[in-house]
Parts: C-alpha cells; structure tokens; sequence
C-alpha cells in the first residue's frame, strides 16, 4: 500500500515534469520557426513521445538555424566574394618527395620513427561515411578488393599499424611496448557493423584497448527553405555532419582527453577508401615534426590543369581548399615559373597530420566552420498527409563539415607532396566503372608490390596460370611483410619469384623466392 501510494505520487510528478519539457520545447522550436515538428505529435504514444522529446532535446535548434543561414547565404565564399585572391602555396611550407633527395627522406622517416617509438603518435581515422556510389551498405573499410588474401580495407590498414609498431619497436630508445592508438569515427549508419566487424575479426591482431571508437554528430536534414524534415511523425531526419564534424566529436566524445592521457602530441588522420594509406606515416610525421608544424596535409600533384580535384592554396591569404569548381581556368592553368609546375597543382587527399595542441585549440573556431550543403533525395514525412514519401528528386539538403576547413585556423601549416602511385588510390565507385573502383585498388597495391621486389634486386617471372587482372601480375606482400618496401633486399637480391603468389609474412618471402 506504501508502496503503491508512492508510486502513484511519483508517476504524476514525472507526468508535469513531462508535460513541461513537451512544452518547453514546443515554444523553444516555435520561436526557432520549427514548431512544424510537433504536427503529430499529439498522436503518437506516450513511448513514442516520450523518445521524440528526448531527440528534439538533442537538437540545437538554434545553432541548426544558425548553420543553415550561413551555408545557404554563403555556399561558397569564393563565388560569392568576388574579391576572393587566390595565391599558390607559399614555397616554405610546401615539400616534395618527389623532389627531396632519398637522404632527406630516410632523415624524415628516422625523425617520425622516433616520435612513434617514443608513443607520441596517434592515428584518427574517417570511418563515417557511406559507400553509397560504391553500391554497398556496408561500412567502406569492410570491403573486400578482391586481392588474393581476400583482405578488406580495415584489415590492411591494421597490419600497417601493426608493422610500423614492431618497425618503431627496433628503434634505439624505444620505449618497452610501443603502441600507436587508432581512433575510428563511425557514424550512426557505420558504427554497429564496423564494431562488430573488428570484434569479429579479433581487431586483426591489435589489443582492442588501442582501437578506440567513437562517433561523429548528426544534423536534421532540411528542406530548401530550411525547415527541419521529419523521418516519421515521431523522429526527425538526422544525417551525419560530414568529415569535418571529426574536431567536435574529438572532443565531445573524450578521445582528446585519451590522447592527452596517452600523452600522445601528433595525429595522423586519413580517409578509410585509400587502399594505398600510409597509415601514421612516419616520413610524413618527421616531415611536419620537423616544420615545427600543427597541421599538415598530404596532397598528390594534379595530372591536369583540369582534374576534378579540390587543390590546397592561399585564399585571401589563409590557407584553404579550393575546388576545381570555384577556379577559373586561367588560374588552373596558370605555372610556376621555378618549376614549370601547375601553380595550383596541390591536389587535396584528405590526409592530414595535427599536433593535439591544434586539436585542442579547434573548439574555439568551430562555430567560424563552414557547412557545405550536399542536395539529396530524403525519405520524409509528408506534413499534409502524414504519410512517408519516397522521392524521386531531390527534395532536401544534408549538411556538412569538411574535415580540410580548419585550415585557414592553422598557424604552421606544411603540404608535403606525395607519389600519387605509391600513395593514393581511392575506393570511390562500383565494380566496372574502371575509375577509383574495386579493380583499380587492387591493381594499384599489386602493381606497388611489383615495385618493392624489384626495387629491392628482385626478379618478376610471370607465371602462365597468372591472369594479371587490370594487367598487374599477381604479387601481393603482406603489410606484416614490408610497409614501404623496406626489409626485402637480403631476402630478394638476385633471386627470382613466380607469380600468381601472395605472401603473408618474411618466412613465406624466404621460401617462394628460388
Ligand atoms: C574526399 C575529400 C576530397 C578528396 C577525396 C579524396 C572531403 C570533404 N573531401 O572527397 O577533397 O580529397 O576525398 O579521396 O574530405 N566521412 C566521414 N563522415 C562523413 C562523411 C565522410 O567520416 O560524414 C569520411 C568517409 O568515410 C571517408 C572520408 O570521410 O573516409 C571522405 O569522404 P567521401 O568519400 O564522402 O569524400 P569525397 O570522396 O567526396
């Protein structure tokens, strides 16, 4: 009876407690101009209600509105600000590995071994996206490119890390286990099925405290004119806040206070679909430790004035992302006399190194941010009817961060031009297309390995049952192997290898080589 009474007291106090936040939250969205969300809202359940208020609590409906009018007044600053100048990279904090001398190179790669070896490296990794052109649900990273040993995307870049780990472990100075901590952002559509693929998969061979996850933020999508759409008449239509809300979930999500504890200084942060990844790079580290950096950025010199590609350069004195879209293409065309080069020839790849220190600092320039708007077809409720629509066009707009607009915040910046062939080949489009697809990753790390053994004094002997699929014969070295073709020479020298051949670690290489 004492029992009953007390609850009954309770349940009418969390009632008004209830009914006060539902109306809270209905004047606060009226103000905004989104009272429109609530339309059904009286007759959904008291469950169904109950968890559209604790959505709508997340939202902030302010900053939402905020976000939009600054991306559809200002879609692009270059094309609406006429007096946008553009100027190409300044010459000091801009290098080439095409260019350096190997000494300079291997003096980088001795610099970054050793921040690595003394673990002071982390690695961020961009996971949440979807492989919607790819023509798959599943996340990116898990994709299979057909090599021989049927590995995915996840499970090469883990075996670099693993490789760089045991590479830094040789380094006089090391410390006794050296660890380099990989952050993966997920978004909602990714999270459970990335999770559960590297649980399943036993972290391919990493200690599961060192692979950390954690997930960016979501948007609501909007119509045209700005209004939050609904998914059903009890839930707003979220999308994830593209790569760039990467600086804002960092933080949010206690992976800047792990990295702090970890005492870790530098990250490496790369898109997951680049089968070619360094991942934490140590000539890459080394190079912006060396430029006293705190943002840098991998970037593969463009083939053409007229590639499809974003180029990072000066705009309006700040260092920017361009798009091909917003240059004009006298600019595009426009050389360097030094070089002979394109003048605007830094073709961006989403690859960027961060002292923690920047990442940090990030907070206070998010809100400067800019979004991007990406016009989709959303499956929306339709407030008139109340019934759930399909479109056929696009009817709304997704809105996103991109992870390179914190550039123009950096206060030493360092572009490092990288071999577009050893480096760079990403997972775009579906089999068949021939373009950035499934047959073209797996050519470009089959026709690397090719290079490492040769390189390294080795003899190819195309075997005839080798179908040389996309006209690379089939060699492939394990990461475990060698991770920028180091470690082959006394074990290749002189010596011939058959394919088709896949090799999974040194002592296999020993064996197959005659
Ligand atoms: C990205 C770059 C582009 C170029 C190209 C090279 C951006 C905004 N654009 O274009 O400049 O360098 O890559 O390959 O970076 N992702 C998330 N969350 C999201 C959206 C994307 O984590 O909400 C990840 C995604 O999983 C992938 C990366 O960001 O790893 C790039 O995303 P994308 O494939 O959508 O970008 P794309 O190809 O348009």
């Amino acid at each position: 009876m004492i029992a009953a009474q007390s609850l009954s007291v309770k349940t009418a106090s969390s009632a008004t407690t209830y009914s006060t936040k539902a109306e809270q939250l209905k004047t606060r969205f009226e103000a905004a101009g989104q009272g429109h969300v609530f339309t059904y809202f009286d007759s959904l359940s008291a469950t169904e209600q109950e968890a559209f208020l604790e959505q709508l609590e997340t939202l902030n409906v302010e900053r939402v509105n905020r976000i939009c009018t600054k991306a559809t007044t200002c879609p692009s600053p270059m094309l609406n600000n006429q007096a946008a100048i553009l100027d190409p990279l300044p010459e000091e904090c801009f290098d080439s590995t095409l260019d350096a001398s190997p000494e300079k190179i291997e003096e980088w790669r001795s610099v970054g071994l050793d921040e690595i070896a003394r673990n002071k490296v982390g690695v961020i990794l961009l996971a949440g996206g979807q492989g919607t052109r790819l023509g798959s649900s599943a996340p990116k990273g898990c994709y299979n490119i057909e090599l021989p040993s049927r590995k995915t995307l996840f499970q090469i870049q883990a075996e670099r890390i693993r490789k760089l780990q045991s590479l830094a472990q040789q380094r006089p100075g090391a410390v006794d286990k050296v660890i380099i901590p990989w952050y993966v952002m997920t978004s909602g559509p990714t999270r459970t099925a990335t999770i559960s693929y590297f649980q399943g998969n036993n972290f391919f061979g990493l200690e599961s405290e060192n692979v950390i996850f954690f997930e960016q933020g979501t948007l609501p999508c909007l119509t045209f004119d700005g209004k939050i759409m609904l998914e059903s008449k009890g839930k707003v239509a979220v999308a994830p806040d593209g790569n760039g809300g990467v600086y804002a979930a960092l933080r949010g999500s206690g992976v800047l206070a792990d990295m702090a504890e970890r005492k870790v200084e530098f990250l490496h942060a790369y898109c997951v679909d680049n089968c070619l990844v360094r991942v934490a790079d140590p000539v890459f580290i080394g190079y912006c430790v060396s430029k006293n950096a705190d943002c840098g950025a991998k970037v593969a010199r463009k083939v053409s004035h007229d590639e499809p590609v974003g180029v990072i350069c000066l705009r309006n004195s700040a260092f920017n992302v361009v798009e091909y879209s917003e240059i004009t293409p006298e600019v595009a065309m426009a050389i360097n006399p030094k070089n002979g080069q394109l003048a605007f020839g830094a073709g961006n790849i989403a690859n960027h190194f961060y002292t923690l220190e920047f990442l940090n600092r990030a907070e206070a320039f998010e809100h400067e941010l800019e979004y991007h708007i990406a016009r989709k077809k959303i499956k929306t409720l339709d407030l008139q009817t109340g019934e759930i629509v399909t479109p056929k066009q696009v009817n709304g707009m997704k809105l996103e961060a991109f992870v390179f607009d914190v550039f123009p915040f950096t206060q030493r910046m360092a572009v490092f031009e990288i071999d577009r062939r050893d480096e760079f080949s990403p997972l775009k489009n579906a089999p068949g297309t021939r373009v950035d697809d499934p047959e073209t990753s797996r050519r470009d790390i089959l026709l690397q390995h090719v290079r490492f053994i040769q390189a390294a004094g080795g003899n190819i002997i195309v075997g005839k049952d080798d179908e040389q699929l996309g006209g690379a014969p089939t060699l492939e070295l394990s990461p475990m192997v060698t991770y920028y073709g180091e470690g082959l020479e006394e074990i290749v020298r002189g010596k011939s290898i058959q394919t088709p051949v896949s090799i999974a670690s040194l002592e296999a290489l020993k064996k197959a080589v005659f």
